[in-house]
């Protein structure tokens, strides 16, 4: 037999020992480092995962930084400012999450720009009322808390660790919601109806934020079995209703939603189907918002092109300087 003979032979049983050992860590709970063996698939769903995140927080600033130059005092300014600075930051862990993985951050931003990468539904929908940002931060970083505190056990180790950080900050995103909402609430019949007709725009957009019903969503069999999800999507979408509905009625606002109501038997609330329709439409590019986002996106990267440019020779002139030392 000749060596070209044997080396696929090998080569087998060299991958099925390093397939052994990955199972073995995810079997015994712990994690996955960047310089362990992965398969091929698992890599690929943690960057697919993982940039959609990252893109996610990163157009996450716009439609609450919208209200920017017209929040209605100092304090709420400087509230909304240190928000959406927040969320850049959650953005920057992530795409380190994935360069640890091989992925490029440039590449990345050009497929969220070219449209081949995804970002949360959720940010396609606008907010024409300052009420917007405090039912964002109530709800939509209440839905994101919701999906992300499990992933702080996600089987890869430095986007489980990304995670702990951006739960923290997030925590504090969702209670200066509350607290903005339960201020408006406490105001005038106008400042209520305002904080109503938001709960109304958001509700149905916000339970959306999970994904498509687990017997549609193709990839969470295999994410759980891999550790990367630890919950189904259906699962933390009942989490969160169950979660919402006391917090609703301390503000004093109700759900869109006729069938919303307490099942004794399961211990759990019954709710109504989102618009399944609705959400594909802006997934697929066609929300309300889209064109905007990416614009928004593809222009500030794009004035942005010197600074890299610059940052770039900056590096290489100080590794040319080290060098000849
Ligand atoms: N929007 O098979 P599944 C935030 C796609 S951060 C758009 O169920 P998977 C902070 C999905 O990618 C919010 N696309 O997929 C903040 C897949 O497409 P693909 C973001 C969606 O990955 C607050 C296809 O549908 N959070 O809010 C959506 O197992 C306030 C089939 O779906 C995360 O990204 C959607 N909603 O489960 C910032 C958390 N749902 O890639 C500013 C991490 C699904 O096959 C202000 N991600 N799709 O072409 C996850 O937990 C998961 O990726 C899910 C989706 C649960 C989102």
């Amino acid at each position: 037999m000749s060596v070209t003979d044997t080396k696929p032979a090998l080569d087998d049983a060299a991958d099925a020992e390093l397939q052994r050992e990955f199972d073995d860590i995810l079997g015994a709970g712990q994690r996955i480092e960047p310089r362990d063996w992965m398969p091929q698939g698992y890599r690929k769903t943690l960057i697919r995962q993982i940039a959609q995140h990252a893109h996610s927080e990163i157009i996450g600033m716009q439609p609450e930084g919208n209200w920017l130059t017209r929040a209605p005092s100092l304090r709420r300014k400087a509230i909304l400012m240190a928000k959406v600075q927040d969320e850049a930051g959650h953005g920057l862990y992530l795409y380190s999450a994935a360069e640890t993985l091989g992925a490029d951050r440039g590449d990345m931003t050009v497929k969220l720009i070219e449209g081949k990468q995804k970002y949360s539904s959720i940010f396609n929908y606008p907010t024409p009322s300052y009420a917007d940002v405090g039912v964002i931060g109530w709800l939509v970083d209440g839905a994101a808390i919701c999906n992300q505190v499990p992933l702080c056990r996600s089987s890869y180790g430095p986007y489980a660790r990304a995670m702990i950080r951006v739960c923290k900050e997030e925590s504090f995103h969702q209670r200066q919601g509350f607290e903005l909402l339960m201020t408006m609430m406490r105001g005038t019949e106008a400042q209520r109806e305002m904080v109503q007709e938001s709960v109304d725009r958001w509700w149905w957009p916000a339970l959306m934020m999970f994904g498509p019903p687990d017997d549609q969503s193709p990839n969470t069999e295999q994410s759980m079995a891999w550790g990367i999800k630890r919950h189904t999507n259906d699962e933390l979408r009942q989490r969160f209703v169950d979660m919402s509905v006391p917090q609703a009625k301390i503000l004093g606002v109700t759900f869109p939603d006729p069938e919303l109501a307490w099942n004794d038997e399961r211990g759990a609330h019954d709710f109504g189907t989102p618009d399944w329709d609705e959400f594909m439409k802006v997934v697929k590019g066609d929300g309300p918002c889209n064109a905007e986002r990416v614009s928004n996106r593809r222009a500030a990267h794009e004035d942005g092109a010197w600074v890299r440019e610059a940052a770039a020779v900056f590096a290489q002139n100080r590794t040319e300087q080290r060098v000849s030392r």
